[in-house]
Formats: C-alpha cells, sequence, structure tokens
C-alpha cells in the first residue's frame, strides 16, 4: 500500500495578527487561506512567532551541527566551486577540466558515460547509443591517464559520479595517479558509491544488492589503509529529489542509507570512527527556497543525533555531515530557456544559506543537452558572483534563530525521524530496497507534483504560466556519438595488441575468485588488473561471473495522478473526462483497451518520466506496459509486438534517442510491425525533431509536455488509423 508523506505544520496562527489580517482582506479571503498547502506535502504558514520555536540551536561547530559542521564556516573558506563535467573523449573532457580550473572552479567532478557507468568497454554491442553521449568514455586505465594529464592530483580534489563500475573506476584512477607520481595516499577527493539509491532511483546498478553492498564494504577497507584521505561514499538524496522524492523523504531515505553504510562497515569488522570521518553527503536543491534552507539543516542534526543514538563513535568528526548539493536539474525547462540561469541563482542562494560544503551550479541548457562553454561560464560564475560579490560568505548560517527557519528545520526533523524509524523497523534500506516501498513513495510523489503542474495549480514560468511566444532558441552542444565510438574502439583494440594477454587472465582469474571469497578485497586486486591494462568490461565481466546482473521489476503506480490534477479544478477533471471518453470509443471499437508500452533503451536508467507518464496514461484508461530498463531497440521491438501493444513510447534523457529511436522503428518494421505508432519523450533537442519524424515517430513530446495532452494526441491518432 501507498502512504502519502504530509506534513502539516502547527498551523496555529496568533489570534492578534488573524484579526488584523482578516480586516485587511475585508472579507476576500480569510487569514486561514493563506497558508500555503503545496504538492510536497509541507504547509507553510503566512506568519512565525516565539511560538513556532521551541529549540534554540547551539552555535556552528557544537552538536548536533544543526548551523554547520564547522564554527567558522565559510567566513574562513568558503563552499568549493565544484562543477560537475565530462562527455565525448578524455582528452576533450581533460582540456575542459584545464579551462574551468583556471577560469575560478576549484575541485574537479567527473561525469562518466553510461556506458562505463554500467561496466560496459565502449565496443560492446548494447551500448552504440550511449559511448561519449551524457559523459567521458573511460575504458582502461590509458584513458583515465588521458583525463588527468597535467592536473596535480595531489593538489586537486577530484570527485568521481560512479556506483556501478566502482571498482575499475578506482582502480583506474589509482594507478593513473600513482603512474603520475602521486601516491594512493595522498589523493583527496570523493566516489559516489552509493549503490542503494541507485536501485531506489538512478539505477545505474550492476550487481544485485547484496554484492554490491560486499563492494562497498571492501572499498571502506581499502581507503582506510590505502587511501585515508578520500570520501569513500557520497550518500545521494540528490536523485531522489529528481526522481519526485519531497525533502522529508530525501532526508530519510538519505540518512538511512547513511546509517546501513556505517552497518556494511561493521559487519566488516570495522568500526564507526574508522569509516564515518569520510563518508559525506549529496543533496539536491530545488526551488523550495526556504524548506531546502531547513532541509540541510535537518541533515545535520539528524545524522549527528542518530550516529550517536546507533553507534556512540569517540571521534566527533564521525557526527558530522558534510555535503555537496546540485542545484535541481529537473526544475529547468526547454521552454524560455533562460528562466533557468534564475532558478538555479535561487537554488544556490539556498544550498550556501544552507551550509553546504561543495556546490555543483546547473548550466541553464541542461534541460535539453549537455551544457555549452558558453552556459558553463555562466553556472561557474552565478557561484563566484555568490562567494565574491554578494557578502553571503561573511555570516555563518544566516537563517539561524528565524522564527520561521528555525520551525521548518524542527518539523522536518521530526517527519524525517518518523520515516527513518519506519525504514529501521523493517530492517533498514538494504531489506527496504529490496521490498522497493522507497521507490515507490517516490514515485508517487512525482506523479502528485507532475499533476499539479499539468492541472496548473502549481506555476512554472514559461511552461504552464507566462508562456512565451517569441522565438527564443539556444545553440546546444552536440557530441559525435559516432566518431566517439570509433576512436574509442581503435584506443580498446590498440591496447589489447599491446598488454600481455596471460597476466590479464591472471589478474581477472583472481578477481574471480576474490568475489567468491569475502576475506579478499576486490578493489585490491582490481587495481594489480588495471596496472596490466584490463579493461572495465573486463574487470566487470570478471565480477560478474560470480555476482550476476541484477533486473529490476517495474511497476505501474494508479490513481494519484487523477486524483492530484483533478485539484487543479473543474476545467481540469472535465479534460481528464474527455480523454478518457476519447480512450473508451476507441476501446468500444476495438474491443480492448489502447495498449501501449514505455520503453527506456541504452544505458539511460532516468525513469522519473517514463514512471509519471505510466501513471498519467493509465489513469486515462490506457493499458500500461512498462518495458525493463535498458533493453536494446531490437528487444524493444520484439517485447512490443509480443505485448501487441499499439503505441510504443519512448522516454529518452540521455541523448540516446537520435541513435535509438530510429533504431526502434527500424526493427518494428522488420518485424512486420510497422502499424505500432511510436512516440517519443523526454529530453529531446527541437532540431532533434524533423530527424525523429522522417524516422516514422508519430509524435515528440518534449519537456513541461502536459501528460493529459499527449494522452489526447495519442488516442486521436489511434482512432484515425481505427477508420
Ligand atoms: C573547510 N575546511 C575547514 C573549513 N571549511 N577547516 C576549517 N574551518 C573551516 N571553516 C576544511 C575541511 O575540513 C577539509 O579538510 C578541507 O577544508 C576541504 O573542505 P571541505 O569542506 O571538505 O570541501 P571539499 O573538499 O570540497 O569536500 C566536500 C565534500 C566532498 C562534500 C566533503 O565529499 C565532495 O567534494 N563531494 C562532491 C561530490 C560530487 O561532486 N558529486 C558529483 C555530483 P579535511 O578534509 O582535512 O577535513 S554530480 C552527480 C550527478 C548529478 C549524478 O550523480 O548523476
Amino acid at each position: 500500500m501507498i502512504r502519502r508523506t504530509i506534513l502539516r505544520a502547527n498551523v496555529k496562527l496568533p489570534e492578534k495578527w488573524v484579526t488584523r489580517a482578516n480586516k485587511e482582506l475585508r472579507g476576500k479571503r480569510t487569514a486561514e487561506s493563506l497558508i500555503l498547502r503545496s504538492s510536497n506535502g509541507f504547509d507553510v504558514k503566512p506568519i512565525y512567532t516565539a511560538e513556532d520555536v521551541t529549540v534554540q540551536p547551539n552555535l556552528p561547530g557544537e552538536f548536533p551541527y544543526t548551523r554547520g559542521v564547522h564554527a567558522t564556516m565559510y567566513t574562513a573558506k568558503p563552499w568549493t566551486i565544484r562543477q560537475y563535467a565530462g562527455f565525448s573523449t578524455a582528452q576533450e573532457s581533460n582540456a575542459f577540466y584545464r579551462q574551468a580550473l583556471e577560469n575560478g572552479q576549484q575541485g574537479l567532478s567527473v561525469a562518466f558515460d553510461l556506458a562505463t557507468h554500467r561496466g560496459y568497454d565502449s565496443d560492446h554491442p548494447r551500448v552504440v547509443g550511449d559511448v561519449g553521449m551524457a559523459g567521458v568514455a573511460i575504458d582502461s586505465v590509458e584513458d583515465m591517464k588521458v583525463l588527468f594529464d597535467n592536473i596535480p592530483l595531489d593538489k586537486v580534489s577530484v570527485s568521481m559520479t560512479m556506483n556501478g563500475a566502482v571498482i575499475p573506476v578506482l582502480a583506474f584512477f589509482a594507478v593513473a595517479a600513482e603512474e603520475s607520481g602521486v601516491p594512493q595516499e595522498k589523493l583527496t577527493g570523493t566516489i559516489q558509491n552509493d549503490i542503494l539509491k541507485e536501485f531506489m532511483v538512478r539505477n545505474t546498478y550492476i550487481f544485485p544488492p547484496e554484492p554490491s553492498m560486499r563492494v562497498i564494504g571492501d572499498i571502506m577497507a581499502y581507503f582506510k589503509e590505502k587511501q585515508p584521505k578520500f570520501n569513500s561514499i557520497s550518500i545521494s538524496g540528490y536523485h531522489m529529489q529528481e526522481a519526485g522524492a519531497n525533502q522529508s523523504l530525501e532526508l530519510a531515505f538519505t540518512i538511512a542509507d547513511g546509517l546501513e553504510y556505517i552497518r556494511c562497515a561493521i559487519s566488516r569488522g570495522l568500526t564507526v570512527d574508522d569509516v564515518a570521518p569520510r563518508l559525506s553527503f549529496f543533496f539536491g536543491i530545488g526551488m523550495n527556497f526556504y524548506h531546502e534552507i531547513a532541509k540541510l539543516r535537518a541533515a545535520r542534526t539528524l545524522w549527528a543525533t542518530m550516529v550517536k543514538k546507533y553507534f556512540n563513535p569517540k571521534n566527533a568528526s564521525s557526527l558530522l555531515l558534510r555535503t555537496h548539493t546540485q542545484t535541481s536539474g529537473w526544475s529547468l525547462t526547454e521552454q524560455d530557456m533562460y528562466n533557468n540561469v534564475v532558478r538555479t541563482t535561487v537554488e544556490a542562494m539556498a544550498a550556501v544559506m544552507g551550509g553546504a560544503q561543495s556546490l555543483h551550479t546547473n548550466a541553464f541548457d541542461e534541460a535539453v543537452a549537455l551544457p555549452s562553454k558558453t552556459s558553463s561560464r555562466i553556472a561557474r560564475n552565478t557561484q563566484l558572483i555568490l562567494q565574491e560579490e554578494t557578502g553571503i560568505p561573511s555570516v555563518c548560517d544566516p537563517w539561524g534563530g528565524s522564527y520561521m527557519m528555525e520551525s521548518l528545520t524542527k518539523n522536518l526533523v521530526d517527519e524525517a525521524t518518523k520515516i527513518i524509524e519506519e525504514v529501521e523497523a523493517k530492517g533498514g534500506m538494504t531489506k527496504c530496497v529490496v521490498d522497493g516501498f522507497p521507490k515507490l513513495r517516490i514515485e508517487e510523489c512525482a506523479a502528485v507534483k507532475q499533476a499539479a503542474i499539468d492541472s496548473g495549480s502549481e506555476t512554472i514560468v514559461g511552461v504552464n504560466k507566462y508562456v512565451n511566444k517569441e522565438d527564443s532558441k539556444v545553440e546546444t552542444l552536440k557530441i559525435d556519438n559516432t566518431a566517439v565510438l570509433k576512436s574509442q574502439v581503435e584506443r580498446l583494440t590498440a591496447l589489447k595488441a599491446s598488454r600481455d594477454s596471460a597476466k590479464v587472465e591472471a589478474a581477472l582469474a583472481a578477481i574471480t575468485e576474490a568475489c567468491k571469497d569475502s576475506s579478499k578485497n576486490i578493489l585490491g586486486l582490481a587495481i594489480e588488473a588495471a596496472r596490466v591494462r584490463a579493461t572495465l568490461g573486463e574487470i566487470t565481466s570478471a565480477m560478474e561471473a560470480v555476482f550476476g546482473r541484477h533486473v529490476a521489476k517495474s511497476q505501474v503506480i494508479q490513481g494519484v495522478y487523477l486524483d492530484s490534477y483533478s485539484r487543479g479544478g473543474e476545467e481540469k477533471a472535465e479534460d481528464m473526462k474527455s480523454v478518457r471518453a476519447l480512450v473508451d470509443q476507441f476501446a468500444a471499437k476495438e474491443g480492448r483497451r489502447p495498449r501501449i508500452l514505455v520503453v527506456k533503451m541504452g544505458q539511460d536508467g532516468h525513469d522519473r518520466g517514463a514512471k509519471v507518464i505510466s501513471t498519467g496514461f493509465a489513469d486515462m484508461g490506457y493499458d500500461v506496459d512498462i518495458g525493463p530498463l535498458f533493453q536494446t531497440p531490437a528487444e524493444a521491438a520484439k517485447h512490443a509486438i509480443e505485448a501487441d501493444v499499439h503505441v510504443v513510447g519512448a522516454s529518452s534523457q540521455a541523448a540516446g534517442h537520435r541513435t535509438l529511436v530510429p533504431q526502434l522503428v527500424a526493427q518494428l518494421k522488420a518485424q512486420g510491425a510497422d502499424d505500432i505508432v511510436v512516440v517519443v519523450g523526454g529530453v529531446i533537442p527541437p532540431e532533434d525533431y524533423e530527424a525523429l519524424y522522417a524516422a516514422g515517430v508519430s509524435h515528440v513530446f518534449g519537456p513541461g509536455s502536459p501528460i493529459p495532452m499527449c494522452a489526447r494526441e495519442v488516442i486521436q491518432t489511434l482512432i484515425k488509423r481505427q477508420k
């Protein structure tokens, strides 16, 4: 059963104020009607007073660190400007990093392509559409050396967003540094390595949950001995927010994941103080300004309190929640794209007013493409302006003591505590992830939010209100996927021809053996394999031989979209009914409901859009089938034919559509099913529409397309075909 997360603040308003407010409102509204009840499940009162504050927080640097992990915070050292980037080849990404560092960036953050994330070498047939597209392609230590060429790894800290193929990537990094003269003990940075949230939302896992936790245990143990300055995990709520979680779910599941990682370390014979000081966090920062600041304050409070309660560490550093933050990618819109600069600035302000240690600001064009040089510069400069022009860093926890901020912080702590206790009662996050309850809670939140936007009850400027009718076309960066693929395949061929195959085979066999024997450390052996030039795909396969590859189950939630959309008013309820009537009309003639298969092809695991669309279409009477993640076009076509669908809807968030969708259409045709209508939705730049139509796609729905409109256009097409 799905339970709605609603945080009802103390909605008592001061009597004296209510009298004044009602007088001012002259009977047009009541004072109580000014309480904001937003779709994220939180109430915000129009006025807060001393009565709302039950706890006055300690100073920054004091338990439970609500006001910050350092006494001096940004007055002594501002947050790190750490922009997440990577695309195409290692050579191109290296040039980009070096220029960014020259222009004010302070730390690096590597984005790998989806093939690398999922443990495939660039020449694997499953990844033709993914190589170099959403990040940089890394197949071996040779690529890693090019990536960091002329970057001093003993001075610049490096974050790497890697979870599935974390073992080969860490191994390549260590060997690349070693061969450039920097020993492992001097390396500073962070590896994301947060596999639990991958099963909930991000989906770039490789192995099933239990062996994945074994891998994390190995990494923590290895770092303690050999790479002690490196943060062993970046426990990430960011992706939960991107997938639709509200602040309390994001907070609770992230903190609960952190507790589970400490338990994992303890089960390996480590102590809380061996690992907790090098656990770091990562939160998303969206447009809910006050709550986002409160969320970071609540996160520090919760972590310190819970780690003390469950593990009672001796080292105070074990209690500190240090966090990276990123402005919300989901809040960016394709429509009137320059509005995104403003959104990102507001979100960045919330992140630093909340006391983040490190920040990535999104580029305004990321709603449709990888950032261009210009948009990357504006994103970086947004942070430089906040640091150097505004005076914001000159005060620690500037909102501390505000009636509203202290009240919101406490509400979030209380609500998240309830959810964490629910998780603990179920046996912790690994168990919850396996039974799927966090994923469903987040998906439900996403459907409610989307319906509120589609119905107009929540405003998105330029999308559902104040729409710009003039042309505001923006030039976006294009990656030549075919050229990157060709260059990677050539590099792989040359590597394989030049190495000692017997040594590679022995190193890989040792990894496979270690996967069967938990007293051995897989990372240590992978470093040996990287030294003799084993590839990322080979190291992954050596592990997969024992661990297997995880296949997730997808479920469609029903009812919540309809419910939330209908709250947008009578006109909206009628709108849904009229789509439903068309669906019924089709079904009456066809003898069955219109059936749609929603597919995700390639290695793109971002499934928020696919899930929300499935819920919305199901609520409008469609029969919905969701394909498993990571299908090839041939597999998707076969699935569509076997499920006897009328429509295939391909959801694309990682630029794979240009290669994969034409292949899907061709596969349907080749398998004699060209009567199946193909529609595409997601992050599709306008200049790609024509090519998709030419390939045989019937509709393209870009970001911000309301679901009832999509459902209506699709059913109208099906009805036309019936005649
Ligand atoms: C900082 N320091 C201070 C003070 N401030 N010392 C005294 N007084 C102060 N006021 C010290 C710290 O203790 C630390 O030293 C050093 O300065 C560096 O500061 P930091 O605050 O730790 O910053 P950092 O090195 O940048 O580290 C920040 C994080 C780290 C959060 C701990 O984990 C990090 O950089 N994470 C980034 C993760 C990331 O980029 N992820 C990519 C997301 P010591 O270390 O000696 O204590 S993109 C993901 C995409 C979207 C995806 O996943 O798909």
